[in-house]
């Protein structure tokens, strides 16, 4: 039954989207079975810095980090939004869990899959730790875990999942998790700061070939589940990185003039030789507006947790 929810959001989703001008498809769904493990090959590649900058942090600062949630052994709720394969989440978990930490583990992930395999390994890797994974929206799943019996919260949103969100995407969502966080909860987000634009470049046009073959799924997804005809040979993966605004977008570009037909939308789409479809935005940030949207939302920035190159920032807010 959720598989069907699913198709028929991706169908609404995409007529609106090709059907737009300029054309554009939602990143969230270059997240199907295939598209998960494209993305693993993308965070195994030397170019792509933001998974091992994370690790780094994760391990160098697991200390810190657990003081920082609970600093007299007090009892917390660890809740993580998009949680994954949770391989760099597992590094603070089994830290904390040795250290005899007070806390329970709730990470919400779309993926029931993902969930399943989080939650079976962490029962072998760490027997005793208190998990209870969801499986759905964001915020659907947030207002469920709502008890009466109040327990501080640690949100963790990690791994620059927040640079999809357009500016106005991230300020809905600051302001769902202030709305939901009461005083002394506090969220850990993953922010993928400025950089030298070519390293920024050169982990998104990737001389392998698997941000590209990321992107190019997402057609092979509607052909596979929507009955299209695309011909993703006619079609070529291109990035573009603005330093001012910090805006990494992709792009699919149709290298000739083409007509691709939907079945399940019963429409045929035009495509202009050389005409985009925007893909996905992965936005860079810089410290002073990372402490700005803190602001902005009722938070207080209190600790940032960076890389020795200072490419990324785990950073603590306190509500
Ligand atoms: C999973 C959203 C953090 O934007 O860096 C990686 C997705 N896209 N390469 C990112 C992605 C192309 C990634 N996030």
């Amino acid at each position: 039954m959720e598989q069907q929810i699913l198709i028929s959001d991706l169908a609404t989703d995409t007529l609106k989207g090709l059907s737009s001008t300029p054309k554009y498809l939602k990143s969230k769904y270059l997240y199907d079975d295939t598209g998960s493990e494209i993305f693993q090959d993308i965070m195994n590649m030397e170019e792509y810095y933001l998974t091992d900058c994370e690790y780094e942090i994760f391990s160098e600062q697991k200390d810190e980090l657990l003081k920082a949630f609970s600093s007299n052994g007090d009892v917390f709720n660890l809740i993580e939004l998009g949680s994954g394969d949770g391989l760099k989440t597992k590094i603070l978990l089994s830290h904390f869990f040795n250290k005899g930490a007070n806390f329970h583990y709730l990470p919400i992930d779309i993926s029931q899959k993902a969930n399943q395999y989080l939650t079976e390994s962490l029962q072998t890797e760490l027997p005793g730790l208190k998990v209870t994974p969801k499986t759905g929206d964001y915020f659907e799943e947030l207002q469920k875990i709502n008890t009466n019996e109040y327990t501080p919260k640690v949100i963790f949103f990690l791994g620059s999942n927040i640079g999809n969100f357009s500016l106005e995407e991230t300020r809905d969502f600051l302001r769902h998790l202030s709305n939901y966080s009461k005083k002394g909860d506090k969220v850990l987000i993953g922010f993928d700061l400025k950089k030298s634009p070519d390293v920024i470049v050169k982990a998104y046009a990737d001389p392998h070939g698997h941000t590209s073959r990321f992107t190019v799924n997402h057609l092979h997804r509607l052909n596979r589940e929507l009955g299209a005809d695309f011909d993703p040979q006619n079609f070529f993966h291109h990035c573009t990185y603005n330093p001012q605004s910090g805006a990494l977008k992709s792009y699919l570009v149709a290298s000739k003039e083409q007509k691709v037909r939907i079945e399940a939308l019963e429409q045929v789409f035009s495509f202009r030789k050389w005409e985009p479809i925007f893909m996905e935005t992965s936005r860079k940030f810089d410290v002073a507006f990372i402490d700005q949207l803190a602001a902005e939302h009722g938070f207080k920035a209190v600790k940032s947790f960076t890389d020795k190159r200072d490419y990324f920032v785990d950073s603590l807010w306190v509500k």
